[in-house]
């Protein structure tokens, strides 16, 4: 299989930890957005919506959206299990990660799309829209912080999807200036220096 990605983009790399977890191998392919390589229409004909990952199968048929590929990876690899077992957990899972989705990569994203030269010239920013989702993203660490004082990851005793999609969003909110408060977020940072220890984070 391989995955079309770009290294520093939080999505694409949400999918490379989660197949490194499965022990799926994966072929890469870099499509740079910095380069605009998204695009090209090489690029396009795979995503017309220009965006990453995306995942290729050996066939040629194309899978798009990074819960899409995780959770086709989840049924070929049920092991380990990253979306949970019975009826409560994966409830709890699906919870979690929606809360990481949107409440820390969504503020996060927006924070970096209008507030960061990266963007200048290449979509219309809205700096004030910008500085208002730092203040969510800000605001949502203090909260996390707060969720993990009483259990060691998101959705509860054991590493999951959820924990994948909080540590790219919080990992990418850097280049926003948006990070852990070591000394006032201590659960936060204890959950994160966990998850960014496993070999996994470096897919
Ligand atoms: N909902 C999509 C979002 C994908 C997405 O926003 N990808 C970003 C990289 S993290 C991208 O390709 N951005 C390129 C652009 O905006 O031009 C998913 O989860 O796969």
């Amino acid at each position: 299989m391989l995955l079309y990605h770009d290294p520093a983009a939080p999505n694409p790399r949400r999918v490379r930890i989660f197949a490194a977890e499965k022990g799926i191998p994966l072929e890469t392919i870099e499509v740079s957005i910095a380069a605009g390589a998204n695009l090209k229409p090489e690029f396009r004909v795979k995503n017309p919506l220009r965006l990453l990952p995306v995942l290729e199968l050996d066939d040629g048929r194309v899978l798009r959206e990074t819960m899409a590929i995780c959770r086709y990876f989840e049924e070929l690899n049920p092991e380990p299990n990253l979306f949970g077992t019975d009826a409560w957990e994966r409830a709890q899972v699906e919870m979690w990660n929606r809360h990481a989705e949107f409440e820390l990569l969504f503020p996060i994203a927006q924070t970096f799309r209008n507030t960061h030269a990266f963007w200048q010239g290449r979509i219309k920013q809205a700096p004030e829209f910008g500085a208002i989702m730092k203040e969510v993203a800000i605001d949502r660490f203090g909260w996390l912080d707060y969720e993990l004082s009483s259990r060691p990851y998101l959705a509860g005793d054991r590493f999951t999807v959820a924990d994948i999609t909080a540590l790219c969003a919080i990992d990418f909110g850097k280049i926003s200036d948006i990070r852990i408060q070591a000394d006032t977020q201590p659960n936060l940072k204890r959950w994160y220096d966990a998850v960014r220890a496993r070999p996994s984070a470096k897919a």
